[in-house]
């Protein structure tokens, strides 16, 4: 700030530049004979600044929470600060007032709570506006206290990850500066408390009061649009969203007609630290090309089998639903995923077998590939091969028992046991053309990577974290390897690239997913590299070779020191 002294008083410099500003085109008018009028009938409100001082509240605030809202809405999947304050009352209230609640409006009572938060945000609005205009400075607390509670709602919802504090902070910040523009205006043309339209501040004859009232007016009337316009964006963009996950916690999936084998007991190794057998949805690794998620009301959503084939097919959800269901444990993998990388998870899919809507489809003879598109125009190319074997490739609606949240495909994804997510895991799925490798390229083919995409034997060291100082000793390491459709045959580790030695391997849930190990060091203190190597269940171990992602997976062995003191 180069003239703080300009910013840090009320009725400051900037509103009397706009007001000098205005007088100019005042002059005009009164050449035109219009300002008389102006001034003979003094608006009737211009008596009641504090009404005023509210609307400006109203407006402020309304702007503030729209754009909040439209941030969350837009950069998602940012926590809108409105359904999280929403969602603390409804955690906060005693288990009577919410039976009370749901016996009154029934299924009404969402909206009963959200429209109650409207208007406590409304009423406060207003408040703010009446404060700052009685002493500079307060309405703006009163806005700040109000944002750190949207702030405190919105960081402390599960789901939430640390950049949806943006969405509150944005609310704060638009709502203050308006506040404040507002309400300079608001006392240049009506100081609170003071008389009416004609003595203020009158000089060389002309009254400045109508000209600020414009001002005043002309800023309340834009405040007001531009905060109708932003909720309406808001409204749009999130509506499917709304629409979407209100469906989505209605539903329940069906009964699977081949359940899931049970997880082998051991399968489970009890080291602390060790990625969890089974990835929980809110730790998922997320990969997509989405700026917004994808939001599909399943009654809208269809899947067309077309391309090469004998009968094109249209499938439902509720047809799809009705299927028989199999479950099954798959890790999936983005083969973005480096050396030692977290892009992989295992979960439990619940889905038809792809296999058997392209039996209905009929692919005709001569192709070699499926091309499934996604919503948002996402492709993928799947080997045919890798869809019409026995190996349970999935149209999934379900994830870890519950519909698939909306960030990981819903209502319906691909999910194909030992290829890369990039080549099979469609997300938000909608089409699958059945076609040739010859004809058609999906997404991230021209972009530098391959058109196919088996996943590569890897290994991780979970237990300790790389950097890590450890007390000497009978040293844990742990972790997981992978070798998704072959299956893993033993884990090695090797200290200082002295001799592999062979560490415990739990039994797997199966070939399609990752295995746990563990391996206990007697380590005197110094400074130690270790490395990890698997062998998939055919004998082959895994490269020492280092390759970077692209085109099709990284390679080489997952490497960390470790300081034992
Ligand atoms: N529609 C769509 N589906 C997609 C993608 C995408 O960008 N768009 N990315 C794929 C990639 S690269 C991976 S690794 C997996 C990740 O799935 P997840 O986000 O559920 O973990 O989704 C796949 N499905
Ligand atoms: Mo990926």
């Amino acid at each position: 700030m180069n003239m703080p002294s300009s910013v840090d008083k009320p009725g400051p410099r900037m509103d009397q530049q706009e007001t000098a500003g205005k007088q100019e085109t005042a002059g005009k008018q009164e050449t035109e004979g219009t300002e008389e009028t102006a001034v003979s009938t003094p608006p009737r409100a211009h008596r009641r600044p504090r009404l005023w001082a509210a609307a400006a509240g109203l407006a402020a605030g309304g702007a503030g929470i729209a754009a909040g809202e439209l941030a969350a809405g837009v950069l998602s999947p940012l926590v809108s600060p409105v359904t999280a304050l929403g969602g603390a009352v409804i955690d906060a209230v005693p288990p009577g007032v919410k039976d009370l609640a749901v016996q009154l409006f029934g299924t009404a009572d969402k909206i009963v709570l959200i429209a109650s938060i409207g208007i406590v945000a409304a009423l406060l609005a207003a408040l703010a506006g009446v404060l700052e205009q009685r002493r500079t400075g307060w309405g703006l607390a009163l806005a700040g206290v109000a944002g750190a509670a949207g702030l405190t709602a919105v960081v402390t919802r599960a789901q939430a990850g640390p950049q949806a504090a943006l969405a509150p902070i944005v609310a704060a910040i638009v709502t203050m500066l308006l506040l404040r523009m507002l309400i300079r205006r608001l006392t240049t043309w009506a100081p609170a408390g003071t008389t009416p339209a004609g003595t203020i501040g009158a000089r060389d004859g002309h009254d400045p009061a109508p000209l600020a009232r414009r001002s005043f007016l002309n800023a309340l009337g834009g405040t007001s649009l531009a905060a109708v316009v932003a909720g309406t964006v808001t409204a749009v963009l999130t509506r499917a969203t709304t629409v979407a996950s209100g469906f989505r916690g209605s539903m329940t999936l069906p009964q699977p007609a081949t359940p899931a084998p049970a997880i082998p007991a051991g399968a489970s190794l009890p080291v602390e630290g060790i990625s969890p057998l089974v990835t929980p949805n809110a730790d998922f690794y997320r990969i997509d090309t989405a700026l917004t998620v994808p939001a599909i009301d399943p009654p809208q959503w269809k899947l067309k089998v077309t391309g090469m084939v004998e009968n094109e097919v249209e499938l439902d959800f509720a047809t799809l639903l009705a299927k028989p269901m199999t479950e099954r444990h798959i890790t999936i993998a983005c083969v973005s995923n480096n050396v030692g990388g977290d892009l992989i998870g295992n979960a439990l899919w619940l889905g038809w077998p792809v296999r058997e809507l392209l039996a209905m489809a009929g692919p005709k003879a001569g192709a070699d590939m499926v091309l499934s598109t996604s919503n948002d125009g996402w492709t993928a190319s799947t080997p045919l091969e890798a869809l019409t074997d026995n190996r349970d490739a999935l149209l999934a609606v379900g994830m870890n028992g519950e519909p698939l949240p909306l960030e990981h495909g819903f209502p319906v994804r691909m999910i194909v046991p030992g290829l890369y997510g990039f080549v099979s895991a469609t997300k938000w799925l909608t089409e699958l053309k059945v076609t040739r490798f010859a004809d058609d390229t999906a997404y991230w083919t021209p972009r530098g990577w391959s058109d196919r995409g088996p996943i590569k034997t890897q290994s991780r060291i979970d237990v300790p974290r790389s950097g890590r100082s450890v007390q000497a000793g009978m040293v844990q390491f742990a972790g997981v390897a992978w070798a998704q459709h072959r299956g893993i045959n033993g884990v090695e580790l090797r200290v200082n690239r002295g001799p592999w030695r062979q560490a415990t391997l739990a039994k797997g849930i199966s070939t399609d997913t990752w295995y746990q190990w563990q391996l206990g060091l007697d380590l005197i203190p110094g400074d130690y590299e270790v490395q990890v190597r698997a062998t998939d269940s055919t004998g082959q171990p895994q490269t020492e070779d280092k390759a970077p992602v692209a085109p099709d997976g990284a390679t080489g062995y997952h490497t960390i020191s470790v300081k034992v003191g």
